[in-house]
C-alpha cells in the first residue's frame, strides 16, 4: 500500500513539475499574430468616432489638398456594404500639390517572413479614367536614413508597396516604385465601377525575390507572382550611391502603417469613393 501511495504521489509530483515547466519555459516559441478590422460603423455618422482615445480603431487622417479645393473624408449612411456605414472619400484633382485623403492605422510591425492578408471593399464612383489612382499603401517611414533627410521629396521618404490603378486605366496592380521595384501589373480584370468590389491582397513579405504577391478582386485571382515586397538595404544603397549619396536602410526594417482611401489622386478628375469592411491580418 505504502509503495502504491508513494508511486501515486510521485506521479502527481511529476505531473505538477511538467505543468510548471510548460508554463514557464522561455524556449517555447511565441506565435505572434496581429488582426485589425473596421467596418466604419458609428453611432452618429461622425468621422471622429473612428479615433477613440483608447486607440483601438484608426490612428490618423492623411490629407493633402490641392490649392483651391478641400478634400473630404466622412461617414456615409447611404452607401455601404456592411452594417450601416462606410467611409466616404472625395479627393479633388491634383495641381502643384498631389491630392490625397485617406485613413491610416499605424503601430504595425510587419517584417520579412510575415504573411499579410489585407481585405477591403471599394465603391468607386464614375466611369472616367482612374489611371494611377492609389488606394492602399503599406509603408515604413522609420526605415528611411535620417542622415539623408528630405531632399528627395517627402513622397519617397516612406518606402513601401501600394495598390494602384494601372495598365492604361483601371487595372488594379501592385506598385513597388518606392522600393525601387517594377509594378506587378495585370490587365485581365478591369475594376468594376459604381458598385461594391472586394479586394484581397496577400503577401509573404521578403526583401528578395522570394516574396509572394497575390491580388484577388471579387474572388478572381488577378495576380500571383513572386517578387520583392519589402525594402532591400543593398538596393537602396546602390540606388542612392548612383547619386553620390550614402544611404543606410534602418534596421530593423518593418512596415509600420497602412493607409486606405485616395492615398494619392494623380488622375485628371475628382475622385469620389467609398471604403468598407477593412481588415489586416499578420501572421
Ligand atoms: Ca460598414
Amino acid at each position: 500500500m505504502k509503495r502504491h501511495q508513494f508511486i501515486f504521489f510521485a506521479i502527481i509530483a511529476l505531473m505538477s513539475l511538467g505543468c510548471d515547466k510548460d508554463e514557464n519555459n522561455p524556449e517555447e516559441p511565441i506565435e505572434e499574430s496581429f488582426f485589425f478590422e473596421d467596418g466604419f460603423e458609428t453611432q452618429n455618422d461622425l468621422v471622429d468616432e473612428l479615433f477613440p482615445s483608447n486607440g483601438n480603431r484608426w490612428s490618423t487622417i492623411q490629407q493633402t489638398n490641392p490649392t483651391n479645393a478641400t478634400n473630404e473624408i466622412s461617414i456615409s449612411n447611404t452607401e455601404f456594404n456592411e452594417g450601416q456605414n462606410a467611409l466616404r472619400i472625395l479627393a479633388y484633382q491634383s495641381d502643384s500639390d498631389l491630392s490625397k485623403v485617406d485613413i491610416e492605422k499605424n503601430g504595425l510591425n510587419i517584417v520579412s517572413g510575415d504573411k499579410v492578408i489585407i481585405k477591403a471593399d471599394f465603391f468607386i464612383v464614375g466611369t472616367e479614367s482612374i489611371e494611377n489612382l492609389l488606394l492602399l499603401d503599406l509603408e515604413c517611414c522609420s526605415c528611411w536614413d535620417p542622415n539623408v533627410g528630405d531632399n528627395y521629396g517627402s513622397e519617397n521618404q516612406c518606402p513601401g508597396v501600394r495598390l494602384m490603378m494601372s495598365g492604361g486605366n483601371d487595372y488594379l496592380s501592385i506598385e513597388r516604385g518606392k522600393i525601387s521595384g517594377t509594378t506587378i501589373q495585370q490587365t485581365d480584370f478591369a475594376f468594376p465601377r459604381n458598385q461594391w468590389v472586394t479586394v484581397q491582397w496577400e503577401m509573404t513579405m521578403s526583401d528578395s525575390e522570394n516574396g509572394l504577391n497575390r491580388l484577388i478582386i471579387n474572388e478572381t485571382e488577378v495576380i500571383n507572382q513572386t517578387g520583392m515586397n519589402m525594402p532591400n538595404a543593398q538596393v537602396f544603397a546602390d540606388v542612392f550611391l548612383n547619386q553620390g549619396i550614402d544611404f543606410t536602410l534602418q534596421e530593423p526594417t518593418f512596415y509600420e502603417r497602412v493607409q486606405i482611401g485616395a492615398t494619392a489622386n494623380p488622375t485628371a478628375g475628382n475622385m469620389e469613393l467609398f471604403v468598407d469592411d477593412f481588415s489586416i491580418k499578420v501572421e
